[in-house]
């Protein structure tokens, strides 16, 4: 998944958070978002990712999506090593359902913000959406993308119709 200018990282804690975070992947994809997807772990790997975040910016990396499950401080690390804007996504737990891991993201002490976004795959679809739209402040094209989106979406809620 090695593309030559990512603007936006997704990074997980583990290679079980990917079948939710494929979900950030795929809206990225479909705005022809350049971005790289990585496993990197808050404590199993913290060296790498500390070096991985710290180096972003200076890549041309804008956005940096977290994606971590139970004691969920992935993405809380990486705004410690980074200025550019970081969006946790909580993922599922097995034992707490995600709450775990929504607190554990949601809740940064004052000082260095993560934005974070709901657990599991809307979450994961939310933070891409947000990362186009920081995108998309600097990047007309795109914004005419989303705005594409946004009316798409309208009119089929618009079409349904109940039995
Ligand atoms: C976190 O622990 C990961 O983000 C994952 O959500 C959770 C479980 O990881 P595995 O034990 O499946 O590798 O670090």
């Amino acid at each position: 998944m090695a593309v030559p200018n990512p603007l936006v990282a997704v990074l997980m804690g583990s290679k079980s958070d990917w079948e939710t975070m494929r979900q950030a992947d795929e809206v990225l994809a479909g705005f022809d978002v350049p971005h790289e997807c990585r496993v990197l772990s808050a404590h199993r790997t913290p060296a790498e990712t500390a070096e991985y975040v710290s180096r972003a910016e200076a890549r041309g990396i804008e956005v940096i999506i977290a994606a971590a499950g139970g004691a969920a401080h992935l993405a809380g690390v990486c705004a410690a090593h980074t200025l550019l804007p970081v969006l946790g996504v909580p993922m599922e737990s097995a034992s707490l359902k995600g709450l775990d891991s929504l607190l554990s993201t949601a809740q940064m002490p004052a000082g260095i913000p993560v934005g974070t976004l709901a657990i599991g795959p809307a979450g994961a679809r939310n933070a891409a959406l947000l990362a186009v739209a920081i995108l998309a402040n600097s990047r007309p094209e795109l914004r005419r993308k989303l705005r594409e989106f946004r009316a798409a979406q309208r009119d089929k809620v618009l079409r349904e119709s109940l039995p």
